[in-house]
């Protein structure tokens, strides 16, 4: 069958956000919508003739259209072999495994994560780079500016699909299709870091455990790794079948979306151990019996129990978090004697550490965390992290975030999202506070007093790029801070995130209230920014 070259015009909206391009189905059923994109993504990645990929998403609406677009464009572009997951249906950690395993030159993931899915919900897609990570900025910058001036694209002049459902090899005008099970090379690592047989044992001798798949993508790994390997009985994991729509919730791991859980682990009937994930199986959420685990905290749990776990112990050389995560992993790290490193939102921003050996562990307060044995962060792997930490301290959940609040501090902590502002008034309010940070140092807001305000800017330690307008931050004499920046994932209006942290040493006030300790920052957070008055939002959206 011919290649054929499509005569087509650029779109300006194609812009990655920060994590890929996310915009409603019907936006990416336009004409030539997914194909220029695709062909933009070709077009700014290097030479990879002769090369592989990888291609799957999270088996949302559209997920097996695309792949079908993305396979006659890869065969046209001249790639040599494409891995797809059985039925399409690749998680974000999974493609990042089989990337490194297989030593692909990237992968394409189809997703939009936790944005909800449905012919008339949200659809996204992401290109990772040979070390299995999220591209950079510098390959997303470029496939924006080729999007904007992309005048055809190719593919291959036929109708027929590749089955997707069968364990296959099939030929497509001279490129190698291989269908391959979803779960393997995912699960085997897990078994490879680890310890199996302690958290099989604890499983045999009474443990409980939910973990709530939200209808999205985690739903086959964890079936596979918790009841089949580990024992959990079946039931453990609900909401295990991937669904085009999830079922019509939100795939997104908070107590607000994975309401049932909540409740389940606050009543009578809790388990001892409860878990969620999103979309595309990257983020988690750890909840024990009658306690959350803020995703802050676990990531200082997790870097200050790594010797817990077989291939973390003695191995963490550093932790790097989100600039909008709270400083709970720095005081570990400071304790540890390691390197911390904060960075702006995204995954994309920890690939330069890992790669070059500075860190081991990273996490975002977006109930996402991850180590350096891939390059996305990943649900599943938080999950086994806790249950390995539980398998060998054997203590409670609770008992552990609290003997960690002794030792540590809490950071008390909170996200606060006005979502769908209209993007006008949104700009406004992050304009009006770039103006007001340059004066706020040494002024008082409230009783407290800012010890600092800026505009976050980075510059990566490793290859100096610098990313600017990453955020506003006001930091506090007593530790604390306010952080404001826009969502770079939501695909109607703007999205602004108002992110609290407080600090506290003194034990005897560690309660379990996290709203009421943040309550003078979330007042001077709404009178600094003029919140109200420029978007006639009186509450927040959703607290996380
Ligand atoms: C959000 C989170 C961010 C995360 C990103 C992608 O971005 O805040 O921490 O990395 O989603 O996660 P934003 O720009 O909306 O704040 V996922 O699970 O959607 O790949
Ligand atoms: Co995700």
């Amino acid at each position: 069958m011919p290649t054929i070259t499509i005569n087509t015009k650029p779109f300006d909206d194609q812009k990655p956000g920060t994590s890929g391009l996310r915009k409603k189905v019907t936006h990416f059923q336009q004409a030539h919508y997914l194909e220029n994109f695709v062909q933009s993504i070709f077009d700014s990645i290097g030479d990879f003739k002769g090369k592989t990929l990888v291609l799957g998403g999270d088996g949302r609406y559209y997920n097996q259209d695309a792949i079908q677009i993305i396979l006659k464009m890869a065969a046209a572009n001249g790639f040599t072999k494409v891995f797809v997951g059985q039925n399409g249906i690749l998680s974000t950690p999974a493609v990042s495994v089989i990337i490194r395993k297989k030593q692909t030159f990237g992968g394409i993931i189809l997703s939009a994560s936790h944005n909800p899915g449905g012919p008339d919900e949200d659809f996204g897609i992401k290109y990772n780079t040979d070390n299995g990570g999220p591209a950079p900025e510098k390959i997303t910058d470029a496939i924006y500016a080729r999007s904007k001036e992309i005048a055809h694209y190719l593919t291959l002049d036929t109708d027929t699909d590749i089955n997707l459902s069968q364990l296959a090899t099939h030929e497509l005008n001279g490129m190698t299709i291989e269908i391959i099970d979803s779960v393997s090379d995912y699960a085997l690592l897990m078994n490879e870091l680890f310890d199996f047989t302690a958290i099989k044992d604890m499983i045999a001798n009474g443990f409980t455990l939910c973990f709530d798949a939200m209808h999205a993508v985690t739903g086959p790994y964890a079936t596979e790794i918790l009841e089949n390997q580990l024992g959990s009985p079946k039931g453990s994991v609900i909401n295990g079948i991937p669904l085009e729509d999830f079922g019509g919730g939100h795939p997104d791991p908070n107590l607000v979306h994975a309401q049932h859980l909540a409740e389940l682990m606050f009543s009578e009937q809790s388990p001892d151990f409860g878990a969620a994930s999103d979309g595309d199986g990257d983020r988690n959420m750890i909840v024990g019996n009658n306690i959350f685990v803020t995703p802050s905290d676990s990531l200082a749990i997790l870097a200050a129990n790594a010797d817990q776990v077989p291939a973390y112990k003695g191995k963490v050389i550093g932790i790097a978090r989100s600039m909008p995560t709270s400083q709970a992993s720095d005081n570990v790290a400071k304790k540890l004697g390691i390197d911390s490193y904060e960075t702006p939102t995204g995954w994309k921003f920890f690939g330069n550490l890992m790669d070059a050996d500075k860190v081991t562990l990273c996490g975002e307060e977006s109930f996402g965390t991850g180590s350096n044995h891939i390059r996305e962060k990943d649900g599943l792997w938080a999950v086994l992290s806790w249950l390995n930490i539980l398998a060998s301290r054997k203590e409670s959940v609770s008992d552990i975030v609290h003997e960690h609040w002794q030792e540590y501090g809490r950071n008390y902590y909170s996200r606060h999202d006005y979502e769908a502002i209209e993007t006008d008034k949104a700009n406004h309010v992050m304009s009006g506070l770039r103006d007001k940070v340059k004066t706020l140092t040494g002024t008082q807001l409230g009783t407290l007093t800012v010890s600092y305000s800026d505009d976050f800017s980075y510059t990566d330690p490793i290859d100096n790029s610098i990313s600017d307008q990453q955020g506003i931050r006001i930091g506090f004499s007593n530790g604390s801070r306010i952080v404001f920046r826009l969502s770079g994932t939501g695909t109607s209006g703007a999205t602004l995130r108002i992110y609290y942290e407080s600090y506290e040493t003194d034990s005897e006030q560690l309660n379990e209230e996290t709203q009421q300790p943040l309550k003078e920052l979330i007042e001077q957070s709404l009178i600094v920014s003029d919140l109200q008055s420029l978007t006639g939002r009186t509450e927040p959206t959703v607290i996380t």
